[in-house]
């Protein structure tokens, strides 16, 4: 029996591109050929294998759809893997944006599972520069992840990455909830 949700999920904070871990979750975009936030600071210290193998997913399936995820190498990163997925834009929260959040989560964990990889990390996707509201989206994201914790082996650890103090608030309140 996998040990409970709640002592196999961790909140940490600073840069995704330290962390070492099986696998670090991109925000990217649908075109997964690069951005600023997060996917820019992936991709300048994952290297050029990781746009390369962006590319040959592009060329094959045409990039990534909000709410989809694919996988490629961590290149020079620490960890092994990316899981990049694409975060929906917040426009007023009544276009399916939490359905399509909860999508990157359960997607991304659900790569995670297939490749059995022990330990994922997430940033706060769409709470840059697609501007959904961090306390929603922190909501979300623990929810997706305990959901998945009870149901599934893998991954055995899921550490969520605030960037500032106030996600990592909203992220220790969301699991005290
Ligand atoms: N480590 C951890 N978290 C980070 C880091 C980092 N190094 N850098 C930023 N964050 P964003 P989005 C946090 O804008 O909203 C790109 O151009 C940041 O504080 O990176 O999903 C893509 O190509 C925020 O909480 O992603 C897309 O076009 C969170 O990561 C678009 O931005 C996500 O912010 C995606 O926008």
């Amino acid at each position: 029996m996998a040990p409970p949700p709640s002592i196999r999920i961790h909140v940490t904070q600073g840069d995704i591109t330290r962390q070492q871990v099986s696998a670090i979750v991109n925000a990217a975009n649908s075109s997964l050929l690069g951005g600023g936030g997060v996917d820019g600071a992936i991709h300048r210290a994952g290297g050029p294998q990781v746009l390369e193998e962006c590319r040959a997913i592009r060329a094959r399936q045409g990039g990534c759809k909000t709410g989809e995820a694919v996988i490629t190498t961590g290149g020079r990163l620490p960890a092994a893997h990316v899981i990049h997925t694409v975060g929906p834009v917040w426009n007023g929260g009544h276009k399916g944006e939490p359905a399509l959040l909860a999508n990157c989560y359960r997607n991304s964990l659900r790569i995670a599972e297939e490749h059995q990889l022990e330990s994922v990390a997430f940033p706060g996707i769409s709470t840059g520069i697609y501007g959904y509201p961090k306390k929603e989206a922190a909501a979300v994201a623990v929810h997706e992840v305990q959901q998945w914790l009870a149901a599934h082996a893998f991954p055995q650890q899921v550490v969520f990455v605030a960037f500032d103090d106030e996600n990592r608030r909203l992220y220790e309140e969301a699991l005290d909830g």
